[in-house]
């Protein structure tokens, strides 16, 4: 896909009631034929168009595919975004993403795969990335501040998805601290932040997850995950949903350079955990108490039953009570 599919496309996308042949050509800045020709690839390329005698052209749907340039011209404005790659098949996006941080590739790639054949959460746990099912996707991200710092970049990423499926769903969502985002209380998205340092100029991968269309999900699932899908009743276009929550990633990258602690308040409102009475296991190591907010990094604040203020970085939250039975 070109630069002149692009401009057709994003008119299209305009005007959603019809536009006429000779006006869609002039705004895409393209000679009449030119356009024709354009119009029958999409429609080989599976976007439904409709050529209305009164309405003139419109674009129904577009097809179940990611495409990079389409996507990428969804995207004006968004300035984290520099490059998006999409892959058919691969182990894993964050793997991906890596090779091209060890590559020495600028930050702002977006790699994202139609099907992981090794979709990893933490700690290596499996992450089911049914074909086509969701958005799996990582982003190669050079951060200037100092290794401590790069933790923040999971409660951005959490904040940013959680605005970009409101928008798309209508529906609130919220955040589990640390790394997932929930509808209906249920796991919708998963973020796996992978830090490297080969030498002083390292790289973040920023890995996401995101349910989209799936219907079901395996029985160990079923009670603990959702999908857009499952929660709005419908089902959406995931280039619509991927670019919504690039967008929202973006406006939220720019709000936390300047004031992180605006991103952390939100996802502590934002957060299933106010109050509740919690348990963090860290590896073999336990903490129990009341969650009191998150920390100026987003690491969690948990009030020990003697007093004790604990600060986490990360870990399992298992809810014990909620606020109302604590
Ligand atoms: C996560 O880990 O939630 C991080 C998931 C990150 C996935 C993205 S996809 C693109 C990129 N490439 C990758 O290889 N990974 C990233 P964690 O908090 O450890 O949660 C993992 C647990 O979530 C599993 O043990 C399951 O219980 C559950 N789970 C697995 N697949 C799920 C899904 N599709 N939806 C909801 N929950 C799921």
């Amino acid at each position: 896909m070109g630069e002149a599919d692009v401009r057709v496309l994003r008119e299209l996308r305009a005007a959603a009631g019809g536009i006429g042949i000779e006006k869609l050509s002039s705004c895409a800045c393209l000679p009449v034929g030119e356009t024709r020709r354009i119009l029958d690839e999409f429609r080989e390329a599976g976007y439904e168009i409709e050529h209305h005698p009164h309405h003139g052209i419109r674009l129904l749907a577009s097809p179940d595919r990611l495409i990079a340039d389409d996507l990428m011209g969804r995207l004006a404005g968004a300035s984290l975004v520099r490059d998006i790659l999409v892959i058919e098949e691969t182990a894993s996006t964050n793997d991906v993403a890596a090779r091209l941080g060890f590559d020495g590739v600028k930050e702002g790639v977006v790699v994202f795969a139609e099907s992981q054949t090794a979709g990893r959460g933490r700690l290596g746990r499996k992450w089911e990335s049914e074909p086509r099912g969701g958005l799996w996707f990582s982003i190669l991200m050079r951060p200037p501040q100092p290794l401590s710092d790069w933790m923040r970049l999971t409660t951005w990423a959490a904040v940013g998805v959680a605005r970009g499926i409101e928008r798309v769903t209508r529906r609130s969502a919220s955040v589990k601290w640390p790394n997932d985002v929930l509808l209906d209380g249920k796991k919708v998205t998963g973020i796996l932040l992978e830090a490297h340092r080969p030498n002083d100029d390292g790289f973040a991968v920023v890995g996401i997850g995101i349910n989209v269309n799936q219907a079901a999900f395996p029985a160990e699932l079923a009670d603990r995950a959702t999908s857009l899908r499952i929660a709005a009743g419908k089902r959406f276009e995931r280039m619509e949903v991927a670019a919504a929550v690039l967008r929202a990633l973006s406006a939220c990258s720019q709000e936390m350079q300047a004031d992180f602690a605006g991103i952390v308040a939100e996802a502590w409102r934002r957060s299933s955990l106010a109050d509740c009475h919690v348990e963090i296991g860290m590896g073999e190591h336990r903490v129990a108490g009341v969650a009191e907010g998150l920390g100026p990094q987003g690491e969690l604040l948990v009030k020990a039953a003697d007093g004790v203020m604990h600060s986490i970085s990360g870990g399992e939250v298992t809810v014990l009570a909620t606020r109302q039975a604590v």
